[in-house]
């Protein structure tokens, strides 16, 4: 592998530590905590120790850095040159379910562009890892969109809507819209992961509406160093924060978004 920024190297240890107490927990998941969030969100014991575990490796190095991350919010508020992004278990309904999808998702920010980003998945021991400018890996080997030529051929994945949704109409004939003109389509539970395997082939594409920040930042460079194309689409302005995303292989891209942007709802 060449990838070799100290970024990258601080969030992969990151990662590799946290994991261990994750995947702990994972195997004992009947006897943890879980505390209601909200409709369609849970917090676990789990998700707040690994993340507390991956701020302080982090912080280790870099004290100085922004931290934006899922549980704790944002730490070091003014410096918005240099970010961690974090979400400390992605695929959170997956492991409290003790299904093995999903993944701790870091990318680090740099002048408000993703340089370098790491989706590990501890339970399949299967890390992606990508940085600006020096391609996409998965554990030590290189890897790449697929070369799906046509949407009708292609396997999409999304998710959503999340149970507090107030589009769950709009996105329900989205899906009926896609489904229609694509070979079919897959609901794994994990944007993370969903990137991720956009990046290395396994999927030919992905979108998903109403989403954080924190779940796609590192995916977005992994799959566009995968030689694949993600973008935010339709950028609401009351809810500046919330992100929907599209992401596909080099040659679906154009196809999937006038799907998504047909109004038959
Ligand atoms: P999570 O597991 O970290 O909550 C599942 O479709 C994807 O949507 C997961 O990446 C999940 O992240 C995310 N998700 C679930 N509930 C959400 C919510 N209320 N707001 C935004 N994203 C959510
Ligand atoms: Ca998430």
């Amino acid at each position: 592998m060449r990838l070799n920024s100290p970024q990258i190297n601080l969030i992969t240890k990151a990662c590799l530590k946290a994991s261990r107490s994750l995947i702990r927990d994972f195997g004992e998941i009947e006897n943890l905590q879980v505390l209601a969030k909200g409709p369609g969100d849970f917090v676990t014991s789990a998700d707040k120790r690994t993340e507390k575990i991956l701020i302080e490796e982090l912080q280790k190095a870099h004290p100085e850095y922004g931290i934006v991350t899922e549980e704790t919010g944002v730490i070091n508020k003014s410096n918005i040159e240099n970010r961690w992004i974090i979400d400390p278990i992605d695929g959170t309904m997956n492991f409290l379910n003790g299904v093995p999808q999903f993944a701790i998702s870091i990318g680090y920010e740099e002048k408000g562009e993703i340089k370098c980003g790491v989706i590990f998945n501890p339970i399949m021991n299967e890390m992606f890892i990508a940085e600006k400018g020096n391609g996409a890996y998965l554990n030590n080997s290189r890897i790449r969109v697929s070369n799906k030529k046509k949407i009708k051929d292609s396997l999409l994945v999304t998710g959503g809507p999340k149970g507090a949704s107030k589009i769950k109409d709009k996105i329900y004939s989205e899906y009926i819209n896609v489904s229609n003109n694509v070979s079919n389509i897959r609901k794994f539970g994990s944007a993370a992961l969903d990137m991720a395997y956009v990046a290395c082939g396994r999927f030919d594409g992905y979108w998903q509406r109403e989403l954080n920040y924190w779940d796609i930042a590192a995916g977005l460079i992994i799959v566009k160093e995968a030689g694949g194309f993600a973008d935010f689409f339709e950028e609401d302005v009351n809810l500046p924060l919330k992100k929907n995303i599209l992401a596909t292989n080099s040659n679906i891209h154009k196809e999937l978004s006038e799907l998504i942007n047909q109004k038959t709802y």
